[in-house]
């Protein structure tokens, strides 16, 4: 088996766009910074790495016959957005268990942002008390439960389309699409920076890097705060994916990085180091990144680069995975 043996029902616009982040680079006076661009990766929902691995489930989705697409997240999960808006343009019900992941007292925290817009693309959702943590859950249990009751048919999507057998693929494709891009603009990322929680889009990565010619890092940087868990299943999933696409050889140990050191205590909690994060990208490039997940991995592609852990000689990737919708929940922390 490799790759193209899956099937992939297109939902981005197609090669997600690379370009340079030279101010930013400048300013860091390292490593030339580059980024790929998952936040502008589909029409659908303002897209992100969930709309590239559903690409993958949806295939599968449509075989079994499902007509409701089931998912868990926290109340501004990015990924139950994109579940929502994948159901709405597959003609699909989404029955969406939002938990209380994070203890963030903006008033708002369940109404704007990625949980209004899942509202308005017509998901049920259903809000929970639970709090954080990408294992199964019975009220998820329960959401199936419920959808087959009324006669429905449910497609499960575990939190992040991560613990799915086919949850890998979307970034393994990733991984093939950037060695096409590399080819067309002469460059060659020796260092990937990825941002990683519950763990598919760094280990699809880190499969689909592993069957090319040249070897290069792919960093993730945790953002979930509980360091061995995101290890744990970041290195399963990539194993399992790397088995399901043909690679002929065990993955290594040191070809799975999770660097702790930028998440803080609390997943979805921003510290300094995300806010500086935040502002300097916003401010030197234009780019938006969000208090939960990309602010976390910048701040840790900043200390990489200024450190010189990442050499000056180095092209990085940085890979922006979307999640801006969330910030309308995060509002308190920009009104200086
Ligand atoms: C998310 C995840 P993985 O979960 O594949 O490791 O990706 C981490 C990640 N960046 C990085 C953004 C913008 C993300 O949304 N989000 C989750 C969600 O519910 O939205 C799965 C946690």
């Amino acid at each position: 088996m490799s790759l193209s043996d899956f099937s992939r029902y297109p939902l981005t616009f197609g090669p997600s766009p690379v370009h340079e982040l030279n101010r930013l680079t400048a300013h860091l006076g390292g490593a030339t910074i580059w980024a790929k661009r998952e936040d502008v990766n589909s029409g659908l929902a303002y897209g992100g790495n969930k709309t590239r691995k559903l690409e993958y489930l949806i295939p599968d989705a449509i075989a079994q016959g499902a007509d409701t697409l089931v998912s868990i997240g926290g109340y501004q999960s990015n990924h139950t957005r994109q579940v929502a808006a994948v159901a709405a343009k597959l003609g699909m019900q989404a029955v969406l268990v939002q938990e209380n992941w994070v203890d963030w007292p903006d008033s708002v925290n369940d109404r704007v942002g990625n949980i209004m817009l899942s509202r308005i693309m017509g998901a049920e959702v259903r809000l929970d008390p639970a709090g954080f943590g990408i294992g199964f859950k019975s009220s998820w249990e329960r959401a199936l439960d419920d959808v087959r009751e009324r006669g429905g048919t449910p497609y499960a999507i575990p939190a992040g389309a991560s613990d799915h057998r086919l949850g890998g693929l979307g970034f393994a494709n990733w991984a093939a699409e950037v060695e096409q891009q590399e080819r067309e603009l002469g460059v060659f990322f020796d260092t990937i920076v990825v941002c990683s929680v519950t763990g598919s889009t760094h280990a699809g990565m880190i499969a689909g890097f592993a069957g090319q010619d040249r070897p290069r890092r792919v960093i993730g940087i945790d953002a979930s705060a509980k360091i061995q868990e995101t290890r744990d299943q970041v290195a399963r999933i990539a194993r399992n994916t790397a088995e399901l696409i043909g690679l002929e050889r065990e993955l290594r140990d040191d070809e799975i990085t999770v660097l702790e050191g930028w998440a803080g205590d609390l997943y979805g909690i921003p510290v300094e180091s995300t806010m500086e994060a935040i502002r300097l990208t916003g401010r030197l490039e234009g780019v938006i990144i969000d208090p939960v997940y990309e602010g976390k991995s910048m701040a840790g592609l900043i200390d990489l680069v200024t450190s010189g852990d990442i050499p000056a000689s180095s092209n990085v990737l940085y890979a922006h995975l979307g999640g801006q919708p969330a910030i309308n929940a995060y509002s308190a922390l920009f009104r200086d």
